[in-house]
């Protein structure tokens, strides 16, 4: 337990800490069957026609392997590291999935249409529910660095875990293919499927199929399973998060709808993470049951001994692998603005070389608005906005300065004279919920154009009327450069009506290349400055300084 203040711990541990998993019943029964049958016509055949024989094959045969023998250094390092990152990486990811605990395979995020969701609550419909209200607690036990609301510190995790992830996954397929080791993994024969078949009836039907000693080559299931979680699960994995980018889908909406939509892309994304834990489940099951002594040896000494040396020192390495999860608990509530800078460091110019330079492009007609948006951020406080707001926001006047050659003070009139520009857009929360809508409202290259920055303001920044989780108000900053890309409004409508309140009256920023907490609502003025660091703690916003969000959410 991490003894957080009293502000902090009403946000990430809340009173409320049941966890709940429903499933709708469809869903459910579907995948019931899924499993049941393939088990089922196992049993049917041994009861009808006996235990298949496995066939040799040259993959299998014990006299003609068609792999090499043994695992080299590398393999053996990059096990290790796979597991090192794997697990990281499905700790934070169930930090991210618990921000909005409930996945989709549709764009609009609707309450109800979830098909599996990880927390008790219905959705109010007598009252504002917002996204941050839905967000759940997980316990840090299994999740890095579960609590509730720590999306940002989690997906610091995620990243600089992918990084490695994905590394190792490229080193470990060219040296696959460098040397003979591929010949373990790709299957080569169409008898593998039969004999995979054969050896399903076997485990599934509770006998053990004849063991092969895998030092020198696997069972055709077993090679099929080494195969899928190398060249399907970690590639889905890899796609599916590219396509939860709100630069890469505003871009190219194609590319979610490769996997049924940015929603489906995100289930997939989690039930890919379901089969690689479903996969190592059966993997360390199956490793202990069919020789632990010799199979720990092979994989952590790279030899076919029988003494103890591998299992002692496979299990310190798991050790170091647990430790590694206390170690970055730690770091995540004693270091997080180092982690964060950490991840920025990588991620920032990685971005501004790729996604970032994708500008918003978007193909959505009227048909694809979401019935509702789920609203986030609580409503403004302060007395002056409650008393525009009374009036209708008739005598607001939004002040936008700073370093400028024509600061302005313009009414929502005059806003509207300037230009009215209207997208329908898919908007991307970075709690994991989107929804599309139509904004209207004024390009913020027209408003650029009319200020005149000076050549040294490099950064426009957005203050609030509205609070944030620890008091303050709440502001956010974009690059004078990413407020010149299409798409980039000052809005005052949503789907063809003034603002709701709780969307953001009188006005708020639409930036379609970036996750959802860029896009300030109820905005009272705008500065350009020269950069992000002179306000508030320096890193960019009210959720970079207080949430440990990254400042380029690109993705
Ligand atoms: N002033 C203010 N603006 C804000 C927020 C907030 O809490 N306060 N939340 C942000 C977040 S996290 C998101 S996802 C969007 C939500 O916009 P919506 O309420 O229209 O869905 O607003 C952003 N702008
Ligand atoms: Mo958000």
């Amino acid at each position: 337990m991490i003894s957080f203040d009293a502000a902090h711990a009403a946000v990430h541990y809340p009173p409320d800490r049941r966890f709940r998993i429903r499933i709708r019943p469809s869903f459910l029964i579907a995948a019931i069957v899924l499993v049941l049958l393939p088990v089922l016509a196992a049993w049917i055949e041994l009861l009808f026609f006996g235990l298949p024989h496995i066939p040799p094959v040259p993959q299998i045969d014990p006299n003609d392997f068609a792999g090499p023998p043994g695992f080299p250094l590398w393999v053996r390092y990059c096990h290790f590291f796979n597991f090192v990152f794997l697990t990281m990486l499905i700790r934070s990811g169930l930090s991210i999935l618990v921000d909005h605990p409930r996945l989709y395979f549709s764009n609009g995020c609707t309450p109800g249409s979830e098909w599996i969701r990880l927390t008790p609550i219905h959705v109010p419909t007598d009252r504002v529910w917002t996204a941050k209200d839905d967000a759940r607690y997980i316990s840090p036990i299994v999740a890095t660095p579960g609590y509730r609301h720590t999306v940002g510190v989690a997906r610091s995790w995620h990243f600089l875990d992918v990084y490695g992830f994905i590394l190792t996954g490229i080193f470990f397929v060219i040296m696959l293919f460098d040397t003979e080791q591929w010949r373990r993994l790709v299957p080569q024969s169409t008898l593998v499927a039969l004999q995979a078949w054969n050896t399903w009836v076997h485990y599934a039907t509770f006998h053990m199929p004849p063991e092969l000693n895998g030092y020198f080559g696997y069972n055709a299931l077993q090679q099929i399973a080494y195969f899928a979680a190398v060249f399907v699960f970690g590639p889905t994995a890899i796609l599916t998060g590219i396509a939860m980018s709100p630069a890469a889908v505003n871009r190219f909406p194609w590319y979610a709808k490769l996997f049924g939509g940015r929603q489906s892309a995100r289930s997939i994304h989690f039930l890919t993470m379901l089969s690689f834990f479903a996969f190592i489940v059966v993997h360390v099951t199956l490793v202990v049951m069919t020789g632990f002594v010799r199979n720990m040896n092979h994989i952590v000494m790279g030899t076919d001994d029988r003494n103890h040396l591998g299992i002692i020192l496979g299990f310190a390495g798991i050790g170091v692998v647990v430790l590694s999860w206390v170690a970055a608990h730690y770091a995540s509530w004693h270091y997080p603005r180092f982690l964060q800078h950490a991840q920025k460091f990588i991620t920032h110019p990685l971005l501004l070389t790729t996604l970032n330079r994708l500008a918003p492009s978007q193909h959505y007609t009227e048909q694809d608005i979401s019935p509702r948006f789920w609203p986030n951020g609580t409503l403004p406080v302060r007395e002056d906005w409650k008393q525009l707001a009374k009036g209708g926001f008739q005598e607001f006047r939004l002040k936008v300065g700073g370093l400028v050659d024509n600061p302005v003070e313009l009414s929502l009139a005059d806003i509207e004279k300037l230009g009215n520009a209207q997208d329908i857009t898919m908007h991307h929360c970075i709690q994991g919920w989107t929804g599309i809508a139509k904004w209207g409202g004024l390009p913020m290259k027209v408003l650029v154009e009319l200020v005149r920055p000076q050549p040294n303001a490099k950064v426009v920044a957005f203050f609030s009327f509205g609070g944030s989780l620890y008091g303050g108000s709440y502001y956010d900053t974009q690059t004078v450069e990413n407020v010149l890309k299409a798409e980039c409004l000052l809005a005052l409508e949503m789907n063809g009506k003034r603002l709701p309140e709780e969307y953001g009256a009188p006005l708020r920023l639409r930036v379609e290349n970036q996750l959802g907490y860029k896009m300030v609502k109820w905005i009272e003025r705008i500065e350009f400055v020269e950069s992000e660091k002179t306000l508030g703690l320096g890193e960019g916003g009210t959720n970079e300084d207080d949430e440990y969000f990254d400042l380029l959410p690109n993705i």
